[in-house]
């Protein structure tokens, strides 16, 4: 018995210490320590010893079995050790290597044609507004003249924050537009105002051509004296800027918002070249902007007096107007993060949009 076991230790260091990889050491430990294991049955055997005989095999045959444990775990940690060690060799990056040809990364679409924006309407005079993507019921809503019942509630789709996240008794929301951005503007700057709101918006909404985040562009204006035709010019001007193109024919259509009073929809016209809309010509109609002169009621909730100030807003979805301008017809591919999309319809991180160069450039 005392041979048998002293030869078991032989052959088991033995196998141990052989084995090559964490495959062939997990098969030692398996036919040692597993179930149906040599060391196992050894262990097995102590439970038919006499009171004697368990006296001094016990100890032999745990001792076995402790001996047997840690060389494994010895050998186990060398392994995962050397072929860490491999590993650290075989993958290391060589940082003297020259860099690519080109950068593979591109700017998405929707971060250019923001750029665009911001530089047409900075040759304007318009800065640039951010606010919070949490907004608070009275900013996304109530000073935007929909109140609790109105019907613009529900057309937004909002996807709300639980109750116990109010923050001073209002319920917070994820923003349904960039409008509170110009509420937070006219609450917290001096007319005369001239500022684009370009940011992520939330609607509960997801189909073809419909996705729960989609990024808005609001242009506000306020200052004295504001009528129709400072909206319908800066409007114009934007779009041919933007389109890159004299034949921008704008077609105006009233229509309804509770913020605007009158409210205005914006028509651009298209021509059909080899099956796809072109914007430029007027083959057909689409529509592309909301836009109105601001409610008198908005710019009261601002805390100005509406007979002093007067003013025009605009709103318009980014995503669409880089699909426009540049052929993309899946607005889903959008927000897939597909590297072969980007690498098709992604930007040159070093072409700086400028209006001399042309902004599409
Ligand atoms: C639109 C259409 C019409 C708009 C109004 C305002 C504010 F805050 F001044 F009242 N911000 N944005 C507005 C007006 C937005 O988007 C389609």
């Amino acid at each position: 018995m005392m041979t048998d076991i002293a030869t078991l230790q032989t052959d088991l260091m033995g196998a141990i210490n052989s084995a090559d990889t964490l495959d062939s050491l997990e098969a030692v430990r398996i036919a040692a320590l597993g179930k149906q294991g040599s060391v196992s049955a050894l262990l097995k055997t102590m439970g038919s010893m006499s009171p004697e005989e368990r006296q001094t095999q016990g100890p032999i045959i745990n001792g076995l079995r402790e001996s047997i444990t840690s060389a494994l775990a010895g050998k186990k940690a060398d392994l995962e050790t050397a072929d860490l060690n491999h590993r650290l060799a075989s993958e290391r990056v060589d940082m003297t290597l020259p860099a690519p040809e080109a950068p593979r990364g591109t700017i998405h679409p929707v971060s250019q044609v923001m750029d665009e924006l911001a530089e047409i309407f900075a040759d304007m005079g318009f800065a640039v507004a951010e606010g919070p993507e949490i907004e608070d019921d009275w900013h996304n809503f109530t000073a935007l003249n929909i109140p609790e019942t109105h019907p613009a509630r529900a057309m937004h789709d909002t996807f709300y924050f639980p109750d116990d996240m109010a923050r001073d008794g209002q319920k917070m929301v994820l923003r349904t537009h960039t409008s509170p951005v110009q509420i937070r503007t006219m609450t917290s700057q001096e007319p005369p105002i001239r500022i684009i709101a370009p940011g992520r918006v939330y609607r509960s909404d997801s189909d073809a051509t419909h996705t729960p985040m989609f990024h808005q562009i609001e242009g506000l204006v306020i200052d004295k004296g504001i009528h129709l035709g400072h909206l319908k010019w800066t409007l114009e001007t934007f779009l041919k800027a933007y389109f890159e193109r004299e034949d921008v024919a704008l077609r105006l259509r009233p229509s309804y918002f509770p913020f605007t009073e009158p409210s205005v929809e914006v028509d651009v016209g298209y021509s059909v070249v080899n099956g796809k809309r072109v914007i430029g010509g007027a083959e057909g109609w689409m529509e592309v902007l909301g836009s109105g002169m601001v409610h008198r009621k908005v710019i009261e909730a601002c805390g100005l007096d509406p007979d002093v100030w007067q003013g025009f807003a605009f709103g318009t979805g980014v995503d669409r107007l880089a699909m426009l301008k540049y052929g993309m017809d899946d607005l889903r591919a959008f927000f897939d993060g597909d590297n072969r999309w980007l690498q098709h319809y992604g930007f040159n991180a070093l072409d700086v949009p400028t209006l001399s160069g042309g902004v599409g450039a």
